[in-house]
């Protein structure tokens, strides 16, 4: 009787599992369309992996180092940090700096080598924004909580940089660099954009490649290559052009603007590759750039990178 007993217990428990089979089975031959679409959380920096679903494979997960990327105490974090989904690490608008070493610097008698001596540095890949950080850009940051106004407009007092406070709100400036910005100001976008101001070191790699070549573009002063303090005699700009004016000047990674248009804040406090109100010694990729007198001008802007491990 006993036996019995347990042979019916037995057979209970081998329907109810069946049953349930059937039901997830079932379920996952119905699977509303929409659910191949469906985006799956980040797992969290343990690296990208594959799937198996029902209709086909995802590439879920994250790069390396992403992660440390999103650790940025509570600074607010842009919603979606790429348009391209199949590769994270290429992002729209960045170019690739690839592992290696490069001549960081001036040689030694050349004027600034005293601050930026030349000398071989080593680095991993990074990505660099291929254009400076425009209006529109920032304001999208703004507008979304992350940042706030340039400094140039809310704290600055009449000037004869009264002209460049209102290129932030004039809207046919929208694809010109953000400019009057400090620092601080300047940390927090690429924070917010899920990347970081870059040192001064990997700004000038990603200036002028490995060859420590004067330029971006080479050895030789062009004054048709960048946007300077001409008068736009030379380069058609009296002063700040929209971003990408100069493609001409592109560096050896394809990075635009990085000599002149707008200096551009690094991590290292200082401003980097002269602007349209400089002349070409400042222009010179080496060169070891300015640390602030004044905190925000109309000539000074920046651009983020973001670290990957190919
Ligand atoms: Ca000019
Ligand atoms: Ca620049």
């Amino acid at each position: 009787m006993r036996s019995l007993h347990l042979f019916t217990i037995y057979i209970f428990c081998i329907l109810i599992l069946s049953a349930a089979y059937a039901d997830d089975r079932d379920s996952s031959l119905s699977f509303p369309s929409e659910y191949r679409y469906t985006i799956i959380q980040p797992s969290g920096g343990a690296g990208a992996e594959r799937i198996r679903v029902p209709e086909g494979d995802f590439l879920i997960g994250q790069p390396e180092r992403a992660e440390d990327q999103l650790k940025n105490g509570d600074v607010k974090q842009k919603g979606k940090t790429t348009k391209n989904e199949e590769d994270p690490l290429m992002a729209e608008d960045m170019v690739l700096v690839p592992e290696g070493e490069a001549l960081i610097g001036l040689p030694e008698g050349v004027a600034g080598s005293d601050r930026n001596p030349l000398r071989m540095v080593a680095f991993t890949a990074f990505l660099i924004d291929k254009y400076e950080v425009s209006n529109a850009q920032y304001k999208e940051c703004v507008a979304d909580g992350g940042c706030t106004v340039p400094s140039l407009i809310i704290d600055y007092p009449p000037t004869f940089h009264e002209e460049g406070k209102q290129w932030y709100k004039d809207l046919s400036r929208d694809d010109y660099p953000v400019v009057g910005l400090t620092w601080r100001q300047a940390t927090g976008y690429c924070r917010w954009a899920g990347k970081r101001l870059p040192t001064a070191s990997e700004w000038e790699k990603a200036a002028r490649g490995t060859d420590s070549r004067t330029y971006p573009w080479g050895n030789i002063w062009d004054g048709t290559r960048a946007n300077w303090d001409d008068d736009g005699k030379t380069d058609e700009f009296d002063k700040i052009s929209p971003v990408g004016s100069f493609p001409q000047g592109a560096s050896p990674y394809g990075a635009e603007d990085m000599a002149g248009n707008v200096r551009e804040w690094v991590d290292d406090l200082v401003l980097k590759g002269g602007s349209w109100y400089s002349d070409p010694v400042s222009l010179r990729s080496g060169d070891p750039g300015h640390g602030y007198i004044v905190e925000r001008d109309d000539d000074m802007g920046f651009r983020c990178i973001k670290d990957v491990s190919l």
